[in-house]
């Protein structure tokens, strides 16, 4: 056996559209290299830049990864721990968590979760512990994309079914709306877009890659999204592009938008969003003429309108009937509902009190702060001292010596270094799971390729075994990986074993590409697309999507675009030394008369502040930034700046108009001389 090696296949469980196949070259356990698999129908052999550096950096790196349980010694957030093994660590939270529930509610014990790893079981099985526990669970869409899922669920019944990206072959236009694929899905950028003969349509603030490979690109202003489709609606309807009967047998409501798309005129439309109306035009034709998909980006709902925004947006696709046949549809993303998953089962929802609560992201610095209200914190697959709103406040609550606080993480994350005790997760090239990526209708597998460092576990069995040590006796609790991949894997329509498709890597699921709400049956109460909706109208907001702009940032203000970075996965790889210096100084991207406006210049330091913080960066003029805006990526750790933060400092919780969600690209900040 000396010297064997061997070459085995899995799957990237980053939260990412792309889920690329992996290819381990492995040898005597040892993991050599971690490459793409050529054989993958998406990243043909291609790994990310961040990936690449990544998984054969921090992740097979013993000193930079969490080996042991740790229990804190010193004060808290001073990063002083001591191992302890997992008996005593799983016994000592136990018996807090147990004590709480005796003399307190087990409802003020809350957890996060979040993306950390997409594969399913280390992913959601946790969920059934804390079901049966009855902790308040905060809402992990709130800080990404819940305003989008709750409108397109209200008017559709169901945010979780979209286009198959195979029915690009048979359109004739992409309109990317408010997404950033050459940084959030590289390979569908440069695989997917850039090969395909559809004519792009970009709707960006940014002028990034993918917006510089399309036809078109509408470089709006932040927040002017629904009245650009209204305008866009406008030249449609004058060009007698709307689906009369589509909207007669189909849709519900539309009457109430008539007036709306009437006043949208392309002068107004083009003042209010700052693209000319030519653009406006070409853009309304191409996709009024069809077949049409468009990709709704999870970066444009996160605005203080969003949920208007996107139920503008998704009209767009309604009014012009390009849903229900080939090449048309609109997607947010695929759930694994689409391949017949049954999350309930996954999760354990069974075990769910009736009386189980949970809150927003928005609100959790505030709940953190408030002894009367929270007891304890458990965070896993989530890093919210990077990633949540209200950096400064959520800090000084993790403070709270009375906070007892539970990590589980692959890092010392700047969350983990609050906690009481840090339990160490294995990664994803050290257990089998199972991914159903959330834009391609596929199932793929992840496979165990070596040992867990340290003495490090996947989430999953951390669950069972502090199931065990809070004495639950419900047998979901202690379902093994095997049976839960196995039974997920007979709920879809893959005909093989758990090896089977650990031997293909990723396997279709469907033989012809799917068409979305095929058979235009939809589950909303009329079975009709609700363009105006009674629940909506109930809880306070507007029966219908309206045109709508925000207003430009006045005096020395800038509106802040905080999306996702080329280099990091949210805040993940923030601690890999090689990607840290691919990245340089943490840069905030101004237009040239922003900066010269102000007497600043590129490469000075210059300040953003706003009510809840203020942040230093590096300026970097760039072409691709309008005016009134300054683009900081996302996902910095906040340990490495002078003084602990990152670009959620700025934000003091802006949440969206409907749903509770984070509206983190609406805010605005003073732009300073440092
Ligand atoms: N490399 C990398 N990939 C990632 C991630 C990452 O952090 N890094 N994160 C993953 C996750 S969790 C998610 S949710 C997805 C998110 O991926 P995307 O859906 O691409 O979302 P964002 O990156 O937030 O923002 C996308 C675009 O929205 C634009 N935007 C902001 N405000 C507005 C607006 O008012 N109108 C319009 N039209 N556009 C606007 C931004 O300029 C940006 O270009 O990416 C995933 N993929
Ligand atoms: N300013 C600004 N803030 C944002 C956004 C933005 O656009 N702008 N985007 C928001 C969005 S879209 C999202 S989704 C959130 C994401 O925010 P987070 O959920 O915090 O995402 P990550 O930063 O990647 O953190 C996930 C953590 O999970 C850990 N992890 C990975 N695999 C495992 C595992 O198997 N087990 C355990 N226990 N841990 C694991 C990683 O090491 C990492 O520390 O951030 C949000 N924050
Ligand atoms: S993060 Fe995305 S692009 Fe990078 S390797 Fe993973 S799936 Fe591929
Ligand atoms: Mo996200």
């Amino acid at each position: 056996m000396a010297n064997e090696k061997t070459i085995v296949r899995t799957t990237c469980p980053r939260d990412c559209y792309d889920a690329c196949g992996i290819s381990v070259i492995v040898r005597d356990g040892t993991v050599q290299k971690v490459l793409g698999d050529r054989t993958h129908h998406v990243s043909a052999g291609g790994l990310c830049g961040k990936c690449a550096l990544a998984y054969n950096g921090v992740y097979l790196t013993p000193e930079k990864r969490l080996l042991e349980p740790l229990r804190r010694v010193g004060r808290k957030g001073s990063g002083e721990f001591e191992p302890v093994g997992w008996e005593t660590a799983l016994r000592d939270i136990a018996g807090r968590l147990n004590e709480i529930r005796a003399t307190r509610d087990a409802r003020s014990i809350y957890h996060t979760h979040y993306t950390g790893t997409v594969s399913m079981v280390a992913g959601w099985f946790p969920l059934r512990f804390f079901n049966k526990l009855g902790a308040t669970e905060v809402d992990p869409d709130t800080v990404c994309n819940k305003a989008g899922h709750v409108v397109l669920a209200d008017m559709f019944g169901t945010s979780l079914t979209g286009f198959d990206p195979e029915q690009l072959a048979n359109a004739n236009t992409l309109l990317v709306w408010g997404a950033n694929p050459s940084h959030s899905a590289p390979h569908m950028h440069t695989r997917w877009i850039r090969k395909s003969g559809a004519k792009v349509i970009v709707v960006d603030p940014i002028a990034h890659d993918t917006a510089k490979i399309a036809s078109l690109h509408l470089q709006l202003r932040p927040g002017s999204d629904a009245a650009l489709a209204f305008g866009m609606l406008h030249v449609l309807k004058s060009a007698g592009l709307i689906d009369r009967s589509f909207i007669a047998e189909h849709v519900k409501g539309f009457d109430a938008v008539e007036h709306d798309i009437e006043q949208a005129t392309l002068a107004r439309t083009a003042a209010l969003t700052g693209v000319p109306e030519s653009l406006i035009e070409e853009a309304a034709l191409a996709f009024g003429s069809g077949p049409s998909l468009l990709w709704l980006g999870q970066g444009v709902q996160r605005q203080p309108t969003g949920g208007n925004v996107f139920r503008a947006l998704a009209l767009l696709s309604v009014a012009t009937g390009q849903i229900a046949k080939p090449g048309a549809g609109f997607c947010y993303m695929n759930g694994p509902e689409t391949r017949g998953v049954d999350m309930n089962f996954l999760m354990g929802a069974e075990l769910r009190p009736d009386n189980g609560s949970s809150i927003s992201h928005i609100d959790l610095a505030d709940h953190l702060a408030d002894p009367a209200r929270v007891s304890a914190l458990f965070t896993w697959n989530n890093n919210i001292a990077a990633s949540s709103p209200n950096q400064s406040k959520l800090r000084r609550a993790l403070e709270r010596e009375d906070l007892f606080t539970v990590v589980t993480d692959i890092f010392m994350t700047d969350t983990a270094a609050y906690a009481d005790y840090v339990l160490p997760a294995a990664s994803f090239l050290e257990f089998d799971d199972i991914i159903f990526p959330y834009f391609h209708n596929t199932v793929s597998a992840q496979a165990r390729v070596t040992e867990p460092l340290g003495s490090a576990l996947p989430n999953q069995e951390i669950f069972r075994r502090l199931s065990a040590a809070m004495g639950f006796r419900d047998p979901e609790l202690y379902e093994n990986d095997r049976s839960v991949i196995d039974r997920l894997l007979c709920q879809t329509s893959f005909p093989g074993s758990f090896e089977d498709l650990k031997h293909v890597g990723t396997a279709r699921l469907f033989e012809t590409p799917k068409i979305q709400f095929e058979d235009l049956r939809f589950s909303t109460p009329s079975g009709r697309i609700e363009v105006t909706s009674e629940r909506l109208a109930a809880a306070g907001h507007a029966a219908a999507p309206y045109a709508h702009a925000d207003s430009p940032p006045s005096g020395n203000r800038v509106r802040v675009l905080s999306p996702a970075s080329e280099w990091l996965m949210n805040s993940s790889y923030g601690n890999d030394e090689r990607i840290r210096s691919r990245i340089g100084e943490p840069k905030m991207f101004l237009n040239r008369a922003d900066v010269e406006e102000r007497g600043l210049s590129d490469g000075c330091a210059a300040t953003l502040a706003t009510t809840s913080g203020r942040l230093t960066l590096t300026v970097a003029i760039s072409d691709d930034v309008p005016k009134g805006v300054a683009l900081v990526h996302k996902g910095h750790w906040p340990r490495h700046a002078g003084e602990f933060a990152n670009v959620n400092v700025l934000n003091p919780g802006l949440r969206t108009d409907i749903a509770d969600s984070t509206a983190v690209h609406g805010v605005e900040a003073e732009l300073q001389r440092a």
